[in-house]
């Protein structure tokens, strides 16, 4: 495994060593297109601070800083700088993603309660949150809510459940945070397989649903035309399965969702991005590591690194998947 270095966050070096990676680059930084502005009238879906680049959400659903809840403002694969979002200290309320459920076209945060079945939505403006609404509850707990994407075309978000026990999946239809109605999806059986992400993988504007077999490795795009799938492919496996997947989330702004990537072990964080279903390369973000509750110099052997603000959570907010394999 080829060992490269790049400048991280807070003077870290940030070191590929997890065998994630079918690295391909031997720089890691992206070139980045500037020149494609979203053409969104207003902020992309997880664009913070609406300059045009989708930020990365964390929540912390361990016990040190319990709830804490934040922004990664990113440029592409840089992180740049760090905001705290209001803290929920129910680690049972977990973060889904981000969608526009008001007119405002700012990202707000959706949310679910595991425990309860009850789901809401924070209305932000930035990272200041305006309020809290209400979505309509699932009580049934099997059903996991996993992504947020619009998919039927309106400029409004969608919601995205599978049922873990029966395989099923559908879209809950929203105009704001009403369902208008509720669209089957394609059944697949098999608990092992987890949505872990909805992002447009092949550029068509249409958001397309990213599954991984918590057992194998094994990763897998469902391409949908709404809510009708019209193929599917494999990306390549990563059957180190401490790597998990984040998101879906299109970091560069070239119209195609990349692969987020979190190592729960090591607190590495990576992207794979993808030339179709190939990956072309596997840039690393900072890297934020679990410490133990109490003495964060005793635990997992990832001591060195100085703490930051980021650095408690343990979480990409991207996809519930992460949180749902914690519990
Ligand atoms: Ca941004
Ligand atoms: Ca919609
Ligand atoms: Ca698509
Ligand atoms: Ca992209």
């Amino acid at each position: 495994m080829k060992i490269f270095d790049i400048p991280g966050v807070m003077g870290q070096a940030i070191g590929v060593r997890g065998g994630l990676l079918i690295a391909s680059m031997a720089g890691v930084a992206l070139v980045l297109a500037s020149s494609s502005a979203p053409a969104q009238t207003a902020c992309a879906q997880s664009d913070f601070n609406c300059d045009g680049k989708p930020d990365i959400l964390w929540r912390n659903y361990g016990t040190f800083n319990a709830g804490k809840t934040g922004v990664w403002f990113m440029n592409g694969t840089t992180y740049l700088s760090y905001a705290d979002l209001p803290v929920e200290t129910n680690p049972d309320w977990q973060i889904v993603g981000t969608g526009n459920f008001n007119t405002d076209g700012k990202p707000d945060i959706i949310w679910r309660n595991k425990a309860t079945g009850a789901n809401s939505v924070w209305l932000m403006n930035g990272t200041q949150r305006l309020s809290t609404a209400t979505l309509p509850a699932q009580s049934d707990p099997n059903w996991q809510m996993v992504g947020v994407a619009d998919f039927n075309a309106d400029a409004k978000s969608d919601l995205v459940w599978r049922n873990k026990v029966t395989g099923e999946n559908s879209v809950w239809l929203m105009n704001g945070t009403t369902r208008t109605s509720t669209a089957e999806l394609p059944t697949w059986t098999g608990t092992a397989w987890q949505a872990v992400g909805v992002g447009d993988f092949n550029a068509d504007k249409k958001p397309d649903l990213l599954w991984r077999n918590s057992t194998t490795g094994q990763n897998t795009i469902w391409y949908m035309n709404g809510t009708t799938r019209t193929s599917t492919a494999n990306l390549p496996t990563q059957a180190d399965l401490n790597w998990e997947i984040g998101g879906a989330k299109d970091l560069n702004n070239d119209g195609k969702a990349e692969v987020l990537w979190r190592n729960q072990t090591s607190g590495e964080n990576a992207v794979w991005n993808l030339n179709g279903t190939k990956v072309s390369s596997t840039p690393f973000l900072p890297p934020v590591n679990v410490y133990a509750p109490v003495d964060r110099t005793a635990s997992n052997g990832l001591t060195s690194n100085p703490r930051t603000d980021a650095e408690n959570m343990i979480l990409f907010l991207d996809s519930q998947a992460i949180a749902y394999g914690q519990n």
